[in-house]
């Protein structure tokens, strides 16, 4: 049979040539032009030549592994979904790849638009009229950057180049296309378009007025701070934030992060908040703050600045014009480039000899104490109680089973955000990943694309039972099965939700929901989640409930990944 070359070929041709390496996918009706086209290129032995496409048996799985993929290369992947319900299944995933500034390019079908055969790809089936929405490009539209039909195939690599450009852009983000099944099926004459012509837009830097304001005042502060979530998206930045930190001796807090933006073994990390419900006593006790790359700095209602602090905050995205309501009293607003503005306010404190030797010596030594008390405080609380396993033993026993090991660990662990933080102390940058955004369930397909991001690595997800739950995980560890992407998953287990029961007593400490002690977060009867990743990825899977051979356990399921299956165990925690 003849080969043609339509416009899904250019479609397929241009994402190849821009890079993307997988199509994480879940196919339907609206895609036949795309089927075929890969099937004739694979025919013709050119596979190689076209991103490989994995099949997703659910969307939440095909937009987290692409999100995660995106986070650990800063490479955008795409994700090709149905028209209507599938792209609707997207769900919460769309939500987190915008919180987290992810760059995905999202591929939808659409119905088609004749009804009679007058077009190849025309209505032929019943699903076609029910599966035609009034507005399927308005399904992602409040989450995504720039969305576009496709409408021919002439210019359909020029499409895709200039959604990248933008996705890729900082802030980055998602992107969506739709093509109704006519536009896909059209043949075209093949074409060429250099995708190096739609470059992403390069890093800004601050003014020189702003850089010499911020450095003036850092320099001349008592009590600096640094307050940072996301700075080490980009992990190249660390180290710039370590010269810098370390010229004036700066302490760091890491705030709601989901990536290491500072060595947590470093002296002048100064500790990770997420949910506060005290005063944090470093921030409080600050006189300048330079808040870097954050969107939640501080909770204002339990803990924040002291009222004559003056804070400056240099951000990626400044006014973080899509969250409604949000507002950092600053005296300066800058939207720039983390690692350039941390490096140009090194140069200006270098250059005027801003640093104050004396009391650079001093504050280096109360933080280096503090640090040191911090962390006496925590071992103390992760020693083994008997018989019981909390999630501080627990993270202590993943931080010493990962020691030494080159890991990268996916965070999904909610309540347990904060402990997982702070008794993992990462410090390599880069090797601490989570989804920056609200949306349960990313960890599952999340562990996916981190490991055919980085295939050496051992990638290790630190879990809550309902995120396990929310992942999918029968649709997530067979596909890890299927494209041979073993991963440990540990579940911090406590048989149900913790977090609302807290949100909960938060707001009413002695209502009716307290004296009853029911929250409706409870999952018992106990589902046997390692037995789902046995009969759905042929996963090693077990429960672990005995803090003695808890170590132990970890270590065999470790060897298993390595030896090429996922393993997932399910750790038995007090119940919520
Ligand atoms: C998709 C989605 N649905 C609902 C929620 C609301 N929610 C926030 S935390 C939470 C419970 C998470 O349970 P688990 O992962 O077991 O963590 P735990 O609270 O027990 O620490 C829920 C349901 C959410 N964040 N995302
Ligand atoms: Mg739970």
């Amino acid at each position: 049979m003849a080969s043609t070359y339509t416009t899904s070929t250019a479609f397929l041709e241009a994402l190849a040539e821009a890079g993307v390496s997988y199509i994480f996918a879940n196919l339907g009706s609206d895609h036949p032009a795309l089927i075929e086209a890969l099937a004739q290129v694979k025919a013709q032995g050119r596979e190689d030549e076209f991103p490989r496409l994995i099949v997703c048996p659910h969307e939440t799985v095909a937009l987290s592994a692409a999100h995660a993929y995106a986070t650990v290369t800063r490479r955008p992947q795409a994700v090709f979904v149905h028209v209507d319900a599938g792209t609707q299944n997207l769900g919460g995933a769309v939500s987190n790849a915008m919180r987290g500034r992810v760059p995905v390019l999202i591929f939808a079908g659409a119905a088609p638009y004749t009804t009679a055969g007058e077009l190849p790809g025309s209505r032929n089936e019943f699903i076609h009229w029910i599966q035609d929405v009034p507005d399927q490009r308005g399904i992602l539209r409040g989450y995504v950057k720039y969305d576009n039909e496709i409408r021919t195939g002439r210019n359909v690599k020029q499409l895709v180049y200039r959604a990248l450009q933008i996705a890729r852009t900082e802030p980055a983000g998602l992107v969506s296309l739709v093509g109704p099944r006519e536009v896909m099926e059209e043949p075209v004459e093949p074409y060429a378009v250099d995708p190096a012509d739609y470059p992403p837009a390069t890093p800004a830097g601050l003014a020189a007025d702003v850089t010499a304001e911020i450095a003036s005042a850092l320099a001349a502060a008592r009590n600096p701070l640094i307050v940072t979530s996301y700075l080490g998206r980009h992990p190249d930045a660390v180290p710039a934030l370590v010269e810098l930190a370390e010229l004036l001796a700066i302490p760091v807090l890491e705030s709601a992060a989901f990536c290491v933006n500072f060595p947590g073994d470093h002296h002048l990390h100064a500790g990770y908040q997420f949910t506060t419900t005290a005063q944090n006593q470093v921030l409080a006790a600050a006189d300048v703050i330079l808040v870097l790359d954050s969107d939640v700095p501080w909770i204002p209602a339990t803990s924040r600045p002291a009222p004559d602090a003056a804070i400056y905050v240099v951000d990626i995205d400044p006014v973080k014009a899509n969250l409604p309501m949000w507002h950092v009293p600053a005296r300066r607003i800058a939207a720039a480039d983390s690692k350039v503005a941390v490096e140009q306010i090194t140069g200006f404190v270098r250059d005027n000899v801003l640093v104050d030797a004396g009391l650079v010596e001093v504050r280096s030594a109360e933080a280096a104490d503090a640090s040191r008390a911090r962390r006496a405080a925590l071992d103390a609380l992760e020693q083994p109680e008997p018989g019981v396993i909390t999630p501080r033993y627990l993270t202590a026993c993943v931080r010493d089973l990962l020691a030494g090991a080159d890991a990268l660990v996916l965070t999904e662990a909610v309540t347990n955000y904060q402990v997982v933080a702070e008794h993992l102390r990462p410090s390599r940058p880069g090797s601490l990943i989570g989804s920056g955004g609200g949306s349960l369930g990313w960890a599952g397909g999340g562990a996916v694309g981190a490991k055919l991001a980085d295939p050496e690595r051992a990638v290790v997800s630190l879990v809550g039972d309902g995120s396990f739950l929310f992942g999918v995980p029968s649709s997530a560890q067979w596909v890890a099965r299927r494209y041979g992407t073993p991963t440990l998953t540990v579940v911090y287990d406590n048989r149900g939700w913790a977090a609302p029961r807290f949100s909960t007593l938060q707001v009413h400490p002695d209502g009716a929901a307290a004296r009853a002690g029911d929250f409706y977060a409870s999952f018992e009867p106990a589902a046997d989640l390692a037995g789902i990743a046995r009969a759905a990825g042929g996963a090693y899977g077990v429960t672990a409930s005995d803090p003695g051979e808890l170590p132990q356990v970890l270590k065999d399921a470790l060897a298993v990944v390595q030896g090429g299956r996922s393993a997932v165990v399910s750790v038995q925690l007090p119940p919520v």
